[in-house]
């Protein structure tokens, strides 16, 4: 005869088991179809056993967007060099409503290890972009990091700073290591 007790430690144990089928009708499964905490953790820990046993759902297309819900507007930073002509490198992330360029950098930076910026801040204009992954401007050797943003087929110059400009959807930035 199975006592009460017994019942609800098995219950608990279908529910946690991994696969489990009671676990399709528990609450946990509608609120992880909605927002996709399993493909989450699998992307972002490095750790091997638990990207293997949580198996992201083959067909979801992770994007910047579906990390962050409340980051709306998705745009792409291209980083090239016209002092070097190293390689391009292009990044996707995003802002939030009427975000600013500054956010979108920090997001990226905060989930792709290939991104990495720094900035001073200037009294008057704000945040002046100074470093892009590990590469700094330099007043002696007369280089600097342009802004531009490419929209449709045209490419224009920033005429505010990372702290300002607010991105707009599938805005291309291209972020360019350049003498003046
Ligand atoms: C020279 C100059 C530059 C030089 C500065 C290098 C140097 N060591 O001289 C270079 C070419 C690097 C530069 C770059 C940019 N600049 Co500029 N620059 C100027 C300019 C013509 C004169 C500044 C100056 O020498 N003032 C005199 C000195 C004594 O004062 P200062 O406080 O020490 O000046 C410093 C700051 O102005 C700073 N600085 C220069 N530009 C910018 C831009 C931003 C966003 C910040 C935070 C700081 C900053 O560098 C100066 C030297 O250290 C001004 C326009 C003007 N007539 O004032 C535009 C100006 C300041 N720049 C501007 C812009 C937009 C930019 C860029 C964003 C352009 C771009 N699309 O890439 C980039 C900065 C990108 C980044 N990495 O963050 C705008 C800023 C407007 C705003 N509200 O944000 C201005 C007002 C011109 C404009 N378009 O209206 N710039
Ligand atoms: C790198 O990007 C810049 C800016 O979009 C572009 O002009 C240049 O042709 C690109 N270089 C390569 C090698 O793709
Ligand atoms: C961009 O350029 C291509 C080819 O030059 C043209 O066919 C297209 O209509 C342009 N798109 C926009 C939005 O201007």
């Amino acid at each position: 005869m199975m006592t009460p007790a017994f019942l609800s430690v098995a219950l608990l144990l279908l529910v946690l088991l991994p696969g489990a089928p009671a676990r399709k009708d528990s609450p946990e499964s509608d609120l992880a179809e909605s927002f996709p905490a399993e493909s989450i953790s699998a992307e972002s820990n490095s750790d091997e056993s638990i990207s293997a046993e949580v198996k992201p759902t083959p067909n979801y297309v992770l994007t910047m967007t579906s990390f962050f819900p409340d980051c709306v507007t998705p745009f792409s930073i291209l980083v090239s060099n016209s002092v070097t002509n190293a390689p391009n490198k292009t990044y996707s992330t995003c802002v939030v409503y009427r975000g600013i360029l500054l956010g979108g950098m920090r997001r990226l930076q905060e989930t792709n290890k290939g991104f990495r910026f720094t900035y001073t801040e200037d009294p008057n204009y704000g945040p002046y972009l100074q470093s892009v992954n590990g590469l700094k401007g330099s007043t002696k050797d007369r280089t600097y990091w342009e802004l531009l943003v490419e929209k449709a087929n045209e490419t224009i110059s920033l005429n505010v700073g990372i702290g300002a400009f607010i991105p707009s959807e599938n805005d291309q930035i291209i972020l360019n290591f350049k003498e003046y």
